[in-house]
């Protein structure tokens, strides 16, 4: 009997026709439905900025430095699409005022340049580029102007309003409108020079802009400003909260309580947009080319993005050529490979599914539904069933590490908590995952540590009313085989830390080639004085190992005694991680380390403060041991490449160094991420 319910039950589903669940508010519209279903798409931060290294030009800069030499925004639409990225969002104009088209109403724009002498249009290269290649276009236009003399009148707002009429009717259709948050402060405004603010609220009259908007461009969904049709995330750094709601109490910027993680009582639909970029800032900095975000970070914003309900908005400082700069293209195609390597092969196609409630007993809401590739179609609960059970069982034994999951949110957000479960033996148990399962709504991905098993089970353990399930899939990613990075702190212990969770890693002491069958990493280990660790990551399933990592260590210089440091700013100094700095007290230009001993000294390493907003660079340079100059010069290009700088010497012997920068690039004091000496 047991065994025939379901089918009992689907039988008298099939003779009645059974009611879809009702709506649980608050509810998407059907524009912002189709924006949620592109999920990644690409920004394009470009302007005078670009020219002159800044992230927030004061108004002032002149128009005649914007000079791409060999722009061209089809080789960016090809890369971006060959990426997977479905649309493309420009900054028309950012807060410098600056415009990337020949406005009619202001002559701080492209055609006061000597780009094409005048007579290019950016917005409308762009636009075209993105309809020759099928992606959807869309603006971004700062309501902060700095350049603008009436900036904080009536009649600026006229001036705003003109512009964005003439954005929405001149390019053709649109998919996104981003008004940005940042909002009045200190600018050249005309040349008045001054502080002026505005209330972001009522200043703009975003009311009647989003009548425009919507009359004009009905495609699109809006970004920021009080009439918004989707959410900031919150952060610049590339994750929504683990647990994500799609809406929030009121509409607006202004009225958001919890960007991140949106609000579960809430009573407006505002989606979250992650918005991030592939190298530190939001504009083309020679200093960052070497700091694109690895493969592995840029997997995980994939995964804490799209994988938790929100889409990617992933930007591209497009450099001063007019071109995606080479190293992040090839970057981003890498990310690409990655991910279709990791959907590569989805293996609930070849399962059975099973739930332990059916609404109604009916057919078109049976479990077969979550993997029947129609998203329309859904698995659902009866009225007053919250928590219910979906089984999954392979044919075979599978190796599975990812499970995809997506509720049909045309009839709202439901999931609160769910449980992910494999069957091991006879018994079920949880996936070892460092997400918390909670929400889930368009679309949440969870990736676990991988087990072989028969059977997978998801548990909904509580929602906001029956389940309304529309697609199930799940992967057996392969291991990421991106080099391991090696990291030794000041005490001599080293760490080898891989970019996946589902990686061994395999590592040598004594110069030989790392292999599957060398030492395996499990914890940190001591490294007490001089060594060099090889090491690489390993796909256990299939063997495939990544490309060598390699370091060497001179002795660990932890103990090292710094006169003009406190000791917790010491520490950073010696801690393995360029990201942590320390600066030097004002006034200072040097710094001595009393290193307990004498020794014979061969050299020593400088890494400069690398951050965001590191400064402080060293660019000149003077070494003393025991008071002796050994070695002065320059770091050459530093300020582009703000890596480790090695610098060898003849022998000396010695118990103090002094290390004295004789310039830095900018702020006020020497800034030292990571300081090390090579010994004899
Ligand atoms: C921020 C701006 O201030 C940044 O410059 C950048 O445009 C980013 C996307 O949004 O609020």
């Amino acid at each position: 009997m047991k065994k025939l319910l379901p089918f009992l039950l689907l039988l008298a589903g099939a003779c009645s026709r059974v009611e879809a669940p009702a709506p649980v508010g608050p509810l998407p519209d059907a524009r912002q439905i189709a924006w949620q279903k592109l999920e990644t798409y690409a920004f394009v931060h470009y302007g005078l900025n670009t020219f002159n290294d800044m992230e927030w030009g004061y108004g002032n800069t002149p128009a005649s430095t914007f000079a791409p030499t060999d722009l061209d925004c089809d080789q960016w639409v090809r890369t971006l699409k060959a990426a997977g990225m479905k649309g493309v969002m420009l900054t028309a104009k950012h807060h410098d005022g600056f415009c990337l088209w020949p406005s009619a109403y202001t002559e701080y724009s492209v055609k006061n340049s000597p780009w094409r002498d005048g007579k290019g249009d950016m917005v409308r290269d762009l636009s075209d580029a993105c309809r020759r290649h099928g992606l959807r276009f869309g603006i971004y236009l700062s309501p902060w102007d700095r350049n603008h003399a009436a900036y904080g009148s009536e009649e600026y707002v006229t001036y705003f309003h003109n512009q964005m009429r003439e954005l929405l009717t001149n390019y053709g259709p649109l998919f996104e409108y981003w008004f940005d948050g940042a909002n009045g402060g200190d600018g050249w405004y005309g040349g008045a020079d001054e502080t002026r603010s505005i209330d972001a609220r009522s200043y703009y009259r975003y009311e009647d802009a989003r009548r425009t908007i919507n009359e004009l461009q009905p495609e699109a969904v809006i970004f920021g400003g009080t009439c918004a049709d989707i959410r900031w995330i919150g952060n610049e750094e590339g994750w929504a909260g683990q647990t994500n709601w799609s809406f929030v109490k009121g509409a607006g910027d202004q009225d958001v309580n919890d960007f991140t993680h949106g609000e579960r009582d809430g009573d407006t639909w505002l989606p979250g947009e992650v918005d991030v970029s592939i190298r530190p800032g939001w504009f083309y900095h020679p200093r960052e080319d070497a700091q694109l975000k690895s493969l592995s970070q840029l997997v995980d914003i994939y995964y804490h993005s799209v994988g938790r309900n929100a889409n990617l908005l992933l930007n591209f400082p497009v450099d001063r050529s007019g071109r995606i700069a080479p190293a992040d293209s090839a970057r981003i195609m890498e990310w690409r490979r990655t991910l279709d390597a990791e959907f590569a092969h989805e293996l609930l196609a070849e399962a059975d599914v099973e739930a332990d409630n059916v609404r109604g007993g009916a057919r078109r809401f049976a479990p077969g539904r979550t993997t029947d590739g129609d998203w329309e179609s859904y698995w659902a609960t009866d009225d007053g069933v919250t928590a219910a059970t979906l089984t999954i069982r392979f044919d075979a034994p599978r190796h599975v590490n990812r499970i995809l999951l997506q509720e049909y949110i045309p009839l709202g957000q439901r999931v609160a908590r769910f449980a992910v479960e494999w069957l091991d033996g006879s018994e079920w148990r949880p996936v070892e995952t460092d997400e918390e399962l909670t929400t889930i709504g368009y679309k949440r991905i969870i990736r676990f540590s991988g087990v072989e098993t028969p059977a997978l089970r998801v548990r909904f353990e509580e929602a906001r009313g029956p389940l309304c399930i529309c697609n199930v899939e799940a992967y057996d990613a392969p291991v990421l085989l991106e080099e391991p990075r090696i990291v030794r702190n000041g005490e001599g212990s080293v760490s080898l830390i891989a970019g996946d969770r589902g990686a061994e890693i395999r590592y040598t002491l004594d110069g030989s080639e790392p292999n599957a069958g060398s030492m395996r990493y499990e914890a940190p280990f001591p490294l007490p004085g001089k060594g060099e660790v090889r090491a690489i990551v390993l796909d256990p399933q299939n063997g495939r190992t990544s490309a060598v990592a390699t370091r060497r260590f001179d002795i660990p210089c932890g103990a090292f005694r710094v006169r003009e440091l406190a000791d917790t700013e010491r520490a950073k100094l010696f801690d393995g991680n360029p990201a942590t700095a320390a600066y030097l007290p004002e006034g200072r230009m040097s710094c001595t380390f009393d290193t307990g001993a004498e020794r014979t000294f061969t050299g020593f390493t400088y890494t400069p403060d690398a951050g965001r907003w590191g400064s402080g660079v060293v660019t000149r340079y003077r070494l003393q041991v025991d008071g002796e100059t050994v070695a002065e010069g320059e770091f050459s290009n530093i300020v582009n490449n703000p890596v480790e700088q090695v610098v060898e010497f003849a022998p000396r012997r010695g118990r103090t160094l002094r290390f004295e920068a004789l310039a830095i690039a900018s702020g006020k004091a020497p800034g030292i991420a990571e300081f090390s000496v090579l010994t004899e």
